[in-house]
């Protein structure tokens, strides 16, 4: 393991969601999500069958579980209120869900643990999204409104808000390479959806302003944004196409939000070279006056795996969507063969630098960085105890980078660990476990800590590792 200390006053937590942690998806009048509409449809889409419906429980579990997470040493709690429990089919605050988010919020600060709370992680309404979803103005205009009710309801209770988890990916999975429903493999309609999620992005950020100069929000609130900027790479010795797909891949998944977040814009040569390749945006006249209000007071980084890119072998596929770049597989990468992702722990203190360079004086911190690691069972010792000692490397690595990019300059505040406690995961279910703490699906859910837990205790309330 890699040796480390960070400052005292970096804050040390964990990362989760709404629909990946509640489970209850009928309970308290929630509605349906997109979610809960591909599980009906398609079950078997997921793996081993495990739908939308369950998370791990922490619906009921929540004081249990936020007791767990202080007796780990951590000090925050990143979740997402479900749009579905908190609003109702008509766009009304339900009671039933608003009381629900009371009282996790409550038995958090009791015990001492923040909470961060994010508006949207991937999870709309069904019935908004059967009205067209991030393709529908009506839909950016329901999402404004839900913010609005958010922000009232929760602003005296909440200091850390954030819009939006990774806007880049329902672009992406759902609407450019097809892996999620509705399964469309369209670039235009991917690139209309990121571009209302930016406005949606930008009203919600106008709402908490809003509620921030009536006192209804905390004044020491904050608002950011949510993304997985994986940092971009190219071949070594490129050519000038290589560079022209970095620089699109990188306009696209990252500079795209981070002028939004800092400026209030949309890079110019990005949406340029989109005009130029036939990607028509459907702009109506006031958007540039929205999107200049979309500018954040800090940013999550939710770190992986970089992103390796290289001149596409072909402009066009064949239905005639343009590539920008083909993926290049880095022959020395080091690969998580569970999830397929390179592990590149430098990649964090890339974008450190990059963030400090570039975006001089925006604060950030690592929102997710973990592990996930399939079929977890085979690592257990005789008493049971699943003895992951790649997560403790892989995540001693990773922050020896964070301390090396606050070292040379970079205002990075904090960390969370993606999924402290194993959840589920989109459609890959319960596939590959990212906890310190494991949930026993063949045992009522029950929380057991896996060996990097101790690892962790120590790290979290020391700020520091001192390696092997
Ligand atoms: C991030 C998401 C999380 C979580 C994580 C792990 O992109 O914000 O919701 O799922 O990735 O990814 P996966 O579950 O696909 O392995």
């Amino acid at each position: 393991m890699a040796s480390f200390t960070l400052p005292r006053d970096f804050f040390f937590g964990a990362a989760a969601s709404g629909p990946q942690t509640e489970g209850a998806y009928k309970a308290g009048g929630r509605i349906a999500s997109v979610w809960d509409l591909w599980s009906d449809e398609r079950l078997t889409d997921f793996h081993n069958c495990v739908g939308s419906y369950m998370g791990n429980d922490f619906y009921h579990r929540y004081e249990d579980d936020l007791r767990l997470l202080k007796s780990l040493g951590l000090d925050s709690y990143r979740t997402s209120i479900q749009w579905t429990r908190l609003v109702d089919q008509n766009g009304q605050l339900n009671p039933e869900g608003a009381a629900f988010y009371h009282r996790v919020f409550a038995a958090a600060r009791e015990i001492g643990i923040e909470v961060f709370v994010n508006l949207y992680h991937f999870d709309m309404p069904a019935h908004l999204f059967l009205r067209g979803g991030w393709e529908s103005r009506e839909v950016v205009e329901a999402y404004a409104h839900y913010a609005r009710l958010a922000f009232r309801e929760f602003g005296q209770e909440v200091r850390c808000w954030f819009t939006f988890n990774e806007p880049i990916v329902e672009p992406d999975n759902r609407y450019r390479m097809g892996e999620w429903y509705p399964f469309v493999k369209n670039f235009t309609r991917g690139t209309n959806t990121q571009y209302n999620i930016s406005l949606a992005h930008s009203l919600a950020v106008r709402e908490f302003r809003l509620a921030q100069a009536e006192g209804l929000v905390r004044d020491n609130a904050r608002i950011g944004l949510i993304n997985c900027f994986a940092p971009p790479y190219t071949r070594e010795n490129p050519t000038d196409a290589d560079l022209e797909a970095l620089r699109m891949t990188d306009g696209i998944s990252n500079r795209w939000w981070l002028d939004l977040v800092t400026e209030g814009t949309l890079p110019a040569d990005v949406l340029e070279t989109l005009a130029d390749r036939g990607v028509a945006l459907e702009t109506r006249p006031g958007d540039e006056a929205i999107l200049a209000q979309g500018t954040v007071d800090w940013l999550g980084f939710n770190y992986y795996h970089p992103e390796r890119v290289q001149a596409p072998a072909r402009d066009t596929t064949e239905d005639g969507q343009p590539v920008f770049a083909d993926p290049y597989v880095w022959p020395e990468a080091e690969i998580n063969e569970s999830r397929g992702w390179e592990i590149y722990p430098r990649g964090l203190y890339d974008f450190g630098m990059k963030i400090k360079n570039e975006y001089p004086g925006l604060e950030w911190f690592v929102s997710e960085n973990g592990m996930g690691v399939e079929d977890e069972g085979k690592f257990r010792d005789a008493s049971g105890q699943i003895q992951d000692d790649y997560r403790i490397d892989f995540v001693s690595r990773h922050l020896a980078e964070v301390a090396h990019a606050i070292e040379d300059g970079s205002p990075c505040r904090g960390y969370h660990y993606w999924a402290v406690i194993d959840n589920w995961s989109w459609a890959h279910a319960f596939k590959n476990r990212y906890g310190f703490v494991e949930v026993d699906l063949e045992h009522g859910l029950e929380r057991r800590e896996k060996k990097s837990a101790a690892w962790l205790r120590q790290v979290a309330q020391t700020h520091e590792c001192k390696g092997e």
